[in-house]
């Protein structure tokens, strides 16, 4: 049996961190959210608004409208269609940087296209000519046509056609069929200006589109050009957990979620001049390590370990041995850089989106790229001589995990196993065989963050093992996926935690029972599975024995993400409230109301035995529907 890393070993970790941060006069996330707790229970409910000057107003009994007359309803409405479309512009507008570094590439520029197969398969799909013609000239107009994607004023979103008919259909007749993407964000912002819609369903059906306008647009479009210009992920190995800090090497640590500069980042460690300038300090090399979803990004495509997951950020910096954070965008704490003062780390910004004072700006511009990443690792260098050894304290844990799961490579897994590669797409019919069989009971996409509101990464370290036992197989994306890379779920040993039947299927097609399929935007890759497991199966994808769960989610942009899952017709379990609270037309919308619009909605628990138990029912329910 293998030896998990136990979210009580996690702890013990945090606690004696807790205690260097104490000795060096740092503050962490836990003494902050002590001082915010118990939080503001308007705020919580999502019945407080402050979209124009007359207030902010709130709902109490004493009031039950604001000053114009919105109520409970329309204000958790606004609040919630808020957070979708934050959520979708921040997935969405790391996808328009992305494309602006694929019309950026040049056969002998910083950035070329890695994936040329997937480039002509895109290119075909936006219509762009590829006959006779230079690859870089049909990456650039394929990227234009991308980009146009967010402001085009006609038409929807182009991936929506590789949804199945039966929910283009479906979108189309219930008026949520996303259209460009810009325009979609731009429309929520209207709808909840002072003095518009105040109508709670109308509220969430834009909130609907909204988030297909990421899920079948931003976010898709990230993950397909992330691949194109960096190559698809393959399976590999790799490690997580604090303990891939070095203590004899210069760790260079990289956070956020756009990967193009990390790329760099990782590629300028590489080089031989900079791995020796490192061993002229005393240095036994340059280790290079992940937080967040640019580890995931760049543990799928190199192998780079990951050093943690969301709220471990501050844990890197603890350990004294961080000689440099550079970060891009999204879920970087603010309170980095401070925290970094007390230590000799440099903390590095990258991006005009994510600026924070005390932080070393270095803005990434693609053509300086390389020589920006190695000045960067330079001065990575230099920090490493000035570490403190009294302050030095790497915990010894980390575990092995094999990353590195698009649909491509299950596909080839499962064709591996029955021969079954029917046309150009493959198949995944070895895998409905087997949840129709029984063999697996059905597949839970687990994602999201993790969060201080309940015990981090409890929630999902236990509905994982609990589903696993019961024979569902689990894809993740970030910071789940990293929960289960630090706690050793995702490698091939830890098929012992399943049920018999996922025990055999993971043999047989020689995967992990956890599926490591990146980072928060690659959601996307995860609709494209339901939709090809639908067609595989010739059922729609709200029929299907599968579910996505956010046990621990935090982020805007994951409000977003459910959305479009919601969307797709694939229920979405949460284990943290979504804050509408307030509005008992919220409620009810979120968890029924979406039901008879998309055939799919929230089921909400905070207790995590509960949430499996429900997870579990809802799955043999729609085995039951199935006949199966
Ligand atoms: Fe108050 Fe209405 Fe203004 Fe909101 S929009 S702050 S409820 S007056
Ligand atoms: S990084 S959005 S904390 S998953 Fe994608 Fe993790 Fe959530 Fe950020």
């Amino acid at each position: 049996m293998p030896e998990f890393t136990t979210i009580e070993q996690m702890e013990e970790v945090t606690a004696k961190l807790k205690e260097r941060a104490v000795a060096a006069g740092a503050e962490t996330w836990e003494d902050r959210t002590k001082t915010q707790t118990p939080h503001c229970k308007f705020g919580e409910d999502g019945i407080c608004c402050k979209n124009c000057s007359m207030g902010p107003c709130r709902i109490s009994p004493k009031g039950q409208r604001g000053i114009c007359g919105a109520d409970a309803h329309a204000i958790a409405g606004r609040n919630y269609l808020r957070s979708i479309a934050a959520g979708t512009a921040s997935h969405s507008d790391h996808a328009r940087e992305i494309l602006h570094v694929l019309h950026s590439t040049r056969r002998d520029g910083p950035y070329q296209v890695r994936d040329e197969a997937k480039l002509l398969r895109l290119a075909a799909e936006y219509g762009v000519k590829t006959e006779g013609r230079d690859i870089y000239d049909v990456a650039h107009e394929v990227a234009e046509v991308g980009l146009m994607e967010f402001g085009k004023p006609e038409g929807y979103q182009i991936f929506t056609k590789r949804a199945p008919k039966e929910r283009q259909d479906l979108w189309a007749k219930e008026g949520i069929m996303p259209r460009a993407i810009d325009r979609e964000i731009a429309t929520s912002l209207h709808m909840t200006h002072m003095g518009n819609t105040a109508d709670a369903e109308a509220l969430v059906r834009q909130g609907l589109r909204t988030g297909l306008s990421n899920g079948w647009g931003g976010s898709m479009i990230g993950t397909e050009i992330t691949d194109i210009l960096f190559g698809t992920p393959i399976e590999r190995k790799t490690e997580g957990n604090l303990g891939v800090l070095e203590r004899d090497m210069v760790n260079v640590v990289v956070h956020g979620h756009d990967p193009a500069f990390s790329e760099m980042v990782v590629t300028a460690t590489e080089v031989k001049e900079l791995q020796d300038l490192a061993k002229t300090k005393g240095a036994k090399g340059i280790n290079v390590v992940g937080l967040c979803c640019t580890a995931n990004e760049v543990s799928m495509r190199h192998g780079v370990r990951m050093a943690g997951n969301f709220l471990q950020q501050e844990n890197v910096i603890l350990t004294g041995v961080c000689d440099m954070m550079c970060v891009d965008v999204q879920c970087i704490f603010p309170a980095l850089p401070k925290l970094a003062d007390c230590f000799h780390t440099k903390f590095v910004t990258s991006s005009p989106i994510a600026r924070i004072p005390g932080a070393i700006h270095v803005e990434f511009e693609v053509e300086k790229a390389f020589d920006q990443a190695k000045d960067l690792v330079k001065m990575a260098i230099d920090a490493y001589t000035k570490r403190d050894p009294n302050k030095v304290f790497i915990p010894d844990g980390k575990q092995s995990a094999i990353v590195g799961y698009p649909c491509e490579i299950i596909i080839n897994k499962l064709d591996g196993v029955t021969n079954s590669h029917i046309d150009e797409l493959g198949s995944y019919r070895p895998a409905v065989d087997a949840i129709k069989a029984g063999v697996l009971r059905g597949a839970v996409g687990i994602v999201g963050c993790n969060n201080p509101r309940v015990r981090p990464d409890y929630s999902h370290f236990e509905i994982m093992k609990e589903l696993l036992k019961n024979d569902i197989l689990i894809v993740a994306t970030g910071c789940a996926a990293q929960l289960a890379t630090k706690a050793g779920l995702n490698n091939k040993e830890s098929k012992w935690v399943c049920g018999d039947g996922l025990r055999r299927v993971c043999d047989l097609v020689d995967i992990p029972p956890i599926l490591h399929m990146g980072a928060c935007v690659d959601i996307s890759r995860i609709l494209l599975l339901v939709a090809g497991i639908a067609r595989d199966w010739g059922v729609n994808m709200t029929q299907l024995p599968i579910v996505g769960v956010a046990p621990e989610w935090m982020s805007e942009k994951a409000v977003s993400i459910a959305n479009y899952v919601i969307s797709s017709g694939i229920d979405v379990y949460l284990g943290i409230e979504p804050q509408v609270k307030g509005s008992s037309q919220m409620m009810e919308l979120i968890t029924q109301g979406t039901r008879k619009i998309t055939g799919a909605g929230f089921v909400i628990n905070t207790d995590p035995k509960q949430l499996v138990k429900s997870i579990i029912d809802g799955i043999e329910a729609k085995r039951t529907a199935l006949g199966i």
